[in-house]
């Protein structure tokens, strides 16, 4: 299957798409921080009880059944797409209405989740305010494009970790998100050019995504295979299912295919981090998203 993105094929040639590896459920603690480091990911399967994943995409597709975006007589937990997006704007009221909800917010502070983040990061964690949840349509070019998190976060520590979290199966036709390979370094070095270049703004803007010496939305490129050439690696996808979860650095690159689903699936995650207390808070998160903050 061609994998796509924003439109552009994601590759030129098969060599240049590899696979995900998951960590396994033996790994030690130091093993997985030690995997992180050298991959800049860890994918961690069947983190979540898978039952409480799917419980929480039934509840948000149920919340989205009134405006229409669901098949007709489909079972809301399914999220398949009637093919009729909302055109009155409801269905973002609701996006932002569920990353505020109890029920939500309870699963991203559950204990399982900043447990395993206090022994990967060896000491009292914070959960960013700032989580978000995203949904999107079957056949819809647009997916997110390839960046590292820092340049969203610069105003606070570069430790701070991303858990991806798919809510619902995402095999790769549903359009899940993709890593540069070994791209930790290139992030690197990337942000020691920003920061040279951007050594000289106010400090407003040397911490904004959206400053003059970065792209209109922040990110490194829509045309994916620039980055593959450019760096003589692969994009690694995988077929993530309900329970999984992926641990990303601040600095590791990636960006989202878009979603060919066969049988119309709307896919929805969540993306949400976690910080050392102790390290620098980026003050800019500290609110709950919405899908204008500019953040
Ligand atoms: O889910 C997506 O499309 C993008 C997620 C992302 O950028 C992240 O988890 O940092």
């Amino acid at each position: 299957m061609e994998l796509t993105s924003n439109g552009y094929p994601v590759v030129t040639s098969s060599a240049q798409v590899g696979r995900l590896t998951p960590s396994s459920m033996h790994t030690s603690i130091d093993g997985l921080r030690e995997q992180l480091k050298a991959d800049g990911y860890i994918w961690l399967r069947g983190f979540f009880p898978r039952a409480e994943v799917i419980a929480l995409r039934r509840r948000f597709f149920e919340r989205m059944k009134s405006t229409g975006i669901l098949a007709e007589d489909s079972d809301p937990g399914e999220g398949i797409f009637s093919g009729r997006r909302d055109p009155t704007g409801q269905t973002t009221k609701l996006l932002t209405e569920f990353v505020r909800t109890a029920a939500y917010e309870s699963f991203c502070f559950q204990p399982r989740l900043w447990q395993f983040y206090e022994e990967l990061l060896g000491g009292d964690v914070y959960l960013h305010k700032r989580k978000i949840v995203r949904q999107t349509y079957p056949n819809d070019p647009k997916t997110t494009d390839a960046h590292y998190d820092l340049i969203y976060l610069r105003g606070g520590t570069d430790t701070v970790l991303s858990s991806w979290i798919p809510l619902g199966d995402i095999p790769l036709e549903m359009g899940g998100l993709t890593y540069l390979e070994g791209s930790d370094s290139f992030g690197r070095q990337m942000e020691a050019e920003f920061a040279a270049r951007n050594a000289n703004l106010s400090p407003e803007e040397r911490v904004s995504a959206y400053n003059k010496n970065m792209s209109a939305t922040g990110g490194i490129g829509k045309d994916l295979r620039a980055l593959v050439n450019r760096y003589n690696t692969r994009w690694l996808v995988a077929d993530y299912e309900a329970g999984d979860m992926v641990v990303h650095t601040s600095y590791m690159i990636h960006a989202a295919t878009q979603n060919v689903s066969s049988e119309n699936r709307m896919r929805l995650s969540t993306d949400i981090r976690y910080q050392r207390i102790r390290d620098e808070i980026d003050a800019r998160w500290q609110n709950h998203w919405t899908l204008d903050d500019m953040l």
